[in-house]
């Protein structure tokens, strides 16, 4: 099981790849807002735990395992945003809520939430009826 910073990792490789094709180090190290030299020692370790392949001069690639994890990563992260845009969080807390939590749920729990997500976009009128509650709270 990769750690919550692992994950972020494999999540942010599994993105840079799906738009680009590829990741590098600096791409890495831009999109999670760290140094370069932390970016290497977490990909010798991905490379090490087998999920992903890295060259120094090469890059890297994921290997089967490290894709089918960063598909599941990025799945769950857009879900989060989803179900908390449904229940009326604000945007602007959106993004660092969901970065906030989402390592912290197991995966009945992101099951569970997917289902309730479902349950609101199957009828606008649930979403609404929410709203209502979320209103009248706010009186
Ligand atoms: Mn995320």
């Amino acid at each position: 099981m990769p750690t919550p910073s692992m994950e972020d990792y494999i999540e942010q490789i599994y993105m840079l790849i799906e738009a680009k094709g590829y990741a590098r180090v600096s791409d890495i190290a831009e999109a999670l807002q760290v140094h370069p030299s932390s970016v290497t020692k977490m990909v010798q370790k991905l490379d090490k735990d087998e999920y992903l392949n890295y060259e120094k001069y090469r890059g890297l690639i994921l290997t089967s395992q490290g894709k089918k994890i960063g598909k599941r990563l990025v799945y769950r992260h857009e879900l989060l945003e989803q179900f908390l845009e449904i229940i009326g969080v604000n945007k602007e807390n959106i993004y660092d809520d969901v970065e906030g939590i989402e390592h912290h749920l197991s995966w009945n729990s992101i099951d569970r939430i997917g289902d309730l997500v479902q349950y609101f976009e199957e009828d606008p009128k649930r979403v609404e009826d929410l709203e209502l509650i979320h209103k009248k709270s706010e009186q």
